[in-house]
């Protein structure tokens, strides 16, 4: 079923996946949740190629929606525990294994697990208008929606640290500087400028992306030796990919490549 709070578009083998509660800075609910997980399975059941997430207004996502757990705390305070596996987590496990790379279009102010959710994603290009901002300690949580994973091995153990403990707002210039974003772009035609990189993303080579993306998560956590043994079993399967040959084929033949993402 359609969704007003997450909107869903195909275009040019492009899932442009727009976060929708522009009123409450796209704050997230139970509903938009849902409706995200569920942009992620249309996207690969449709076979697109790329995710480009971006949020309606004048932000990416201002985090949970703290007036929609408001009740919660009448009768004992919201139980974080199953709100985040129930709803977060299988919003940011389905972006960590959709096969197919994830851009986060970082149009405005990110904040609490909306700055996790634009973590999550494989690729963070940035407005000149975007703000970082943990938010977390600001109402004292700590952090969540996987950011204790992807900030650290963004940005380093120290700046993590620090943008936690201040929650202080980062804009798009420091962000870029210290690695939390990978490209900023102006503001004037930042959804057309973000679109035509996801265009890009979408006729690569699919497949090594999404091994990549796998082989890097699991390298996180490995020594080195280990991490060898991961990259010939993935090197086998990307080796396997239909792409891979027609590429190298391309390439002898002094032909650009056509991936197929197959
Ligand atoms: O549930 C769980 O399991 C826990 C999970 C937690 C994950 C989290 O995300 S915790 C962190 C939650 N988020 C926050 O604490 C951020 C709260 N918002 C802010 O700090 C600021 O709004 C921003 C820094 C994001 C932006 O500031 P600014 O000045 O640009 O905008 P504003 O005026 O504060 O907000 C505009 C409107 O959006 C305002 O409503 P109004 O006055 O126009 O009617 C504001 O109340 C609303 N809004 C902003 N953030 C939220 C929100 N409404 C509900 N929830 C929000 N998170």
């Amino acid at each position: 079923m359609e969704s007003e709070s997450v909107l869903f578009e195909a275009r040019e083998g492009v899932a442009i996946v727009t976060l929708n509660r522009p009123e409450v800075l796209n704050a997230f609910n139970a509903e938009m949740l849902h409706a995200l997980r569920d942009c992620l399975h249309r996207a690969e059941r449709q076979g697109l190629r790329c995710v480009l997430l971006s949020g309606a207004g004048r932000a990416f996502s201002a985090g949970q929606d703290l007036s929609a757990i408001q009740d919660d705390y009448a009768k004992g305070g919201p139980d974080f525990n199953v709100i985040l596996r129930e709803l977060y987590h299988p919003v940011l496990r389905g972006i960590r294994t959709l096969p197919m790379p994830v851009v986060a279009a970082v149009n405005g102010v990110a904040a609490g697990a909306g700055m996790s959710l634009a973590l999550a994603c494989d690729i963070r290009l940035a407005s000149e208008n975007a703000r970082f901002a943990t938010a977390f300690s600001k109402i004292g949580l700590i952090p969540d929606a996987g950011m204790a994973y992807t900030l650290p091995r963004l940005v380093g153990a120290g700046r993590a640290n620090w943008m936690l403990a201040t929650a202080e707002p980062v804009d798009a210039g420091a962000a870029l500087a210290m690695g939390l974003v990978d490209q900023v772009m102006p503001a004037a035609d930042f959804p057309a400028q973000a679109f035509a990189f996801a265009t890009k993303m979408a006729a690569g080579p699919t497949k090594a992306f999404v091994i990549t993306r796998r082989l890097l998560d699991d390298a996180a956590t490995c020594d080195f030796g280990h991490v060898l043994d991961l990259e010939a079993g993935a090197q086998a399967e990307a080796g396997a990919t239909q792409d891979h040959r027609m590429a190298v084929a391309s390439f002898l033949e002094k032909k650009p490549p056509t991936f197929q993402g197959r």
